[in-house]
C-alpha cells in the first residue's frame, strides 16, 4: 500500500487480506444500489429513517458518544523527514506508523461489508477533479460520501484505466478511542483512518484529502487546497462577482455563502449565489485571475444555530436526501430538532444520543454541539448556476476572519497581496466544538489550515506568497470579523444578512469605487462609506466595531512575533517585513 500508485485491483485485495471483510461491494453511484444500502442501514441501526412526508429521503444516525468531532491531536502527517510536516502538525515515521496502523486494522472489517467508493473531487473529467477510492466498513460513511462527492462509472474506470487516485481506507474497528488514528501518507497517496466514524475523520474525500492531501499536491503543480467558501455576489445590474473567504470550523461559513440580502439589497436586486461552504481549488487562469472550485457536491453543516432566520438556505437545503448525525429526533412526527432552530423545542422528542428528552425541562442540550446535516448541495435555493462548471469562477476578492471578541475590526483590506498573505497568516479565532478540546481559547490558526495543512506551514505560506506572484490580477484581500462583543458579552454587529453591507464595500473597494481610512492594519471603511440604511445597529457600537485599538494591536503584534518563532528560518522573508511594518506603523 505504501507503493505511490497500485492498481485499484490490488489496493482492493491488499486492504480485504488485511481487514477481512465478510465481502466487498463495488459503489458505482446507482440509486439501486444507494437505495440498498439506506435498507441495510435502517436494519443494523445505522440509519433511523424520519418523517418521509416531511424529511422525505431523510435519516439520523448516532454516532458513538465518544466519536462526535475530528481528533486533531490523533491527526498524524507521515512525510519521510519530518522537517516536511512542520510545527503544526503532529509527525510520524511513515513505516511506523503503517505498521501500527496495519496491526489495529487486521480482521478490523469482520463480519463486515467492505465497500469500495471510487469518488471524484470536482466534475469528473475537469482540469480541477482529482479522484480517490475509499474502502470502508461503515455505511454512513458509503452514504454520507454519495452525497458529499461525486462517484460515477466514469470515475471508476478511469481509474481502472490508469487514472491517478488518492488511496483511502477507512476501517472503525472497535471505534477505540486510544486506537484512534487519522493519518496521510502524501508521498505515498494514501489515508488511512481507523476507530472512527465522524465525518471529518472519516469522510476521507473531506479533509483528509480535499485539504491535507491536495494542498501538497497542489504545491507541487501550482495551485491551492483551501478551507474556503464560494460565494457569488449579483448586484442590481445582473453582474456577479466572486469571492472566496477562509474562517475556521463552525465560524460562520455556511452562513455566509449561503446570505439572504436584507430587505432594502433584496428590492434593489442583489442576489447571492452559493457554490462551496467549506473548500475551495483554486488555479491561475489563462486571464491572469484566479480561479476557484468546490470540489464537493454537498454540504456537512453544524446543525445548531441553523434556523430560518440565520440561514433558511440551509434549513431548507436539509429537507430532503439529507442524513443528520446527533440531532433531537422530536417523536412526535419523526422529524428533527436542534438548539437554535427554534424557541419551541419539542417536548416528546430523544436527545443525541438516544435517551429521552423534554425540550422545554431539560437542562442538558438535546443536539450534540457539533450536530451535523449531510445534504446534498442541488438542494440549495441559492446554489449558483455556475456550481458545476468545470472551470470554477474568478475571484475578486479573498477574505480571512474569525471569532474575535475584541482586536479586529469589522473589516480591513490589505496593503498588498504580500500583506494580505501576512493577515491571513497571522489570524486568530476563538476555537469551537467541531474539534476536541477546550472551546473559547484563542488560537492562531493560519488561513484557517492550522488542522488541514499537509506539509510545513513555512512552506505554506511561501507557496501563498508565489501564488500571488504568479497572476497578473490577483484578488484582493481582506480581514473581516462579525463577532465583536461588548463588555456583557453582546455581540456589536447584527452579522448574517447584514454583511452583505460589508461584502458591497469589499467589491467597491475592488472596482477602485469605495472610499476607505488608511489605519496601521489596513484600509477601513468610515461609517459613512458602508450601506447601513436598514441595519440595525447603534452609531456608538459602529464607531467601536471601525476602530483600530494601538494598544491591543501592538499586543497582537507582540503575540504574532512568537508564534512567527515556530517557523524558524521557514518563515518567508516577506511575512516577517510586513511584521516589522505593522510595528512602525503602530509606533508612529
Ligand atoms: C468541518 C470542519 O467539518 O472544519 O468543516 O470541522
Ligand atoms: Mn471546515
Amino acid at each position: 500500500m505504501l507503493a505511490s500508485h497500485l492498481s485499484i485491483e490490488s489496493f482492493v485485495e491488499a486492504v480485504s487480506k488485511m481487514t477481512n471483510p465478510k465481502e466487498i461491494i463495488y459503489l458505482n453511484g446507482s440509486e439501486e444500489q444507494w437505495m440498498q444500502l439506506r435498507k441495510q442501514g435502517c436494519e443494523t441501526g445505522e440509519l433511523i429513517p424520519l418523517n418521509e412526508e416531511k424529511l422525505p429521503g431523510c435519516y439520523l444516525h448516532r454516532s458513538d458518544p465518544q466519536d462526535v468531532a475530528r481528533v486533531e491531536e490523533r491527526t498524524f502527517l507521515c512525510s519521510s523527514r519530518e522537517e516536511d510536516a512542520g510545527p503544526t502538525n503532529h509527525w510520524a515515521e511513515p513505516e511506523a506508523m503503517y505498521e501500527t496502523l496495519c496491526s489495529i486494522a487486521k480482521n478490523g472489517m469482520n463480519g463486515r461489508t467492505m465497500y469500495v467508493l471510487p469518488y471524484s473531487m470536482g466534475i469528473p473529467g475537469s482540469p480541477f477533479a482529482r479522484y480517490g477510492v475509499e474502502l470502508t466498513d461503515s455505511i454512513y460513511v458509503a452514504l454520507s460520501m454519495a452525497i458529499m462527492t461525486r462517484i460515477t462509472p466514469e470515475v471508476l474506470s478511469a481509474i481502472q484505466n490508469g487514472a491517478p487516485y488518492v488511496k483511502g481506507i477507512h476501517c472503525k474497528v472497535d471505534l477505540n478511542p486510544e486506537n484512534r488514528y487519522i493519518a496521510h501518507f502524501p508521498e505515498h497517496n494514501l489515508i488511512f483512518s481507523v476507530n472512527s466514524g465522524y465525518g471529518g475523520n472519516a469522510l476521507l474525500g473531506k479533509k483528509c484529502f480535499s485539504l491535507r492531501m491536495a494542498s501538497c499536491l497542489g504545491r507541487r503543480e501550482g495551485w491551492m487546497a483551501e478551507h474556503m467558501l464560494i460565494l457569488g455576489v449579483q448586484d442590481p445590474t445582473g453582474a456577479v462577482r466572486y469571492l472566496a473567504a477562509a474562517f475556521p470550523s463552525a465560524c460562520g461559513k455556511t452562513n455566509l455563502a449561503m446570505l439572504i440580502p436584507p430587505e432594502n439589497y433584496r428590492k434593489k436586486g442583489w442576489k447571492v449565489w452559493c457554490l462551496g461552504d467549506d473548500i475551495a481549488w483554486i488555479r491561475p487562469g489563462p486571464d491572469g485571475r484566479l480561479w476557484a472550485v468546490n470540489p464537493e457536491n454537498g454540504f456537512f453543516g453544524v446543525a445548531p444555530g441553523t434556523s430560518m432566520k440565520s440561514n433558511p438556505n440551509a434549513l431548507a437545503a436539509t429537507r430532503q436526501g439529507t442524513i443528520f448525525t446527533n440531532v433531537v429526533r422530536n417523536l412526535e412526527d419523526n422529524t428533527v430538532w436542534w438548539e437554535g432552530m427554534n424557541k419551541t423545542p419539542p417536548t416528546h422528542a430523544e436527545d443525541w444520543l438516544g435517551r429521552p428528552w423534554n425540550g422545554e425541562l431539560s437542562q442538558e442540550k438535546g443536539a450534540h454541539p457539533n450536530s451535523r446535516f449531510t445534504a446534498p448541495a442541488k438542494n440549495c435555493p441559492c446554489l449558483s448556476p455556475a456550481f458545476d462548471s468545470a472551470q470554477g469562477v474568478p475571484l475578486s476578492a479573498i477574505l480571512f476572519g474569525g471569532r474575535r471578541a475584541r482586536t479586529a475590526p469589522l473589516v480591513y483590506e490589505a496593503r498588498s497581496w504580500a500583506h494580505g498573505v501576512f493577515i491571513g497568516s497571522s489570524m486568530a479565532s476563538e476555537t469551537t466544538a467541531a474539534a476536541t478540546g477546550a472551546v473559547g481559547v484563542t488560537r492562531r490558526d493560519p488561513m484557517a489550515m492550522l488542522p488541514f495543512c499537509g506539509y510545513h506551514m513555512g512552506d505554506y505560506l511561501a507557496h501563498w506568497l508565489n501564488m500571488g506572484r504568479s497572476v497578473s490580477a490577483p484578488p484582493k484581500i481582506f480581514h473581516v470579523n462579525w463577532f465583536r462583543t461588548d463588555e456583557e458579552g453582546r455581540f456589536l454587529w447584527p452579522g448574517f444578512g447584514d454583511n452583505l453591507r460589508v461584502l458591497e464595500w469589499i467589491l467597491d473597494r475592488c472596482d477602485g469605487k469605495a472610499h476607505g481610512v488608511e489605519t496601521p492594519i489596513g484600509t477601513l471603511p468610515s461609517a459613512e462609506d458602508l450601506n447601513l440604511e436598514g441595519c440595525p445597529i447603534t452609531q456608538e457600537a459602529l464607531a467601536s466595531i471601525l476602530t483600530v485599538d494601538s494598544q491591543l494591536w501592538t499586543r497582537e503584534a507582540e503575540q504574532i512575533r512568537i508564534f512567527y518563532e515556530r517557523f524558524g528560518d521557514k518563515l518567508p522573508q516577506a511575512l516577517a517585513e510586513e511584521l516589522d511594518g505593522l510595528e512602525a506603523r503602530l509606533q508612529k
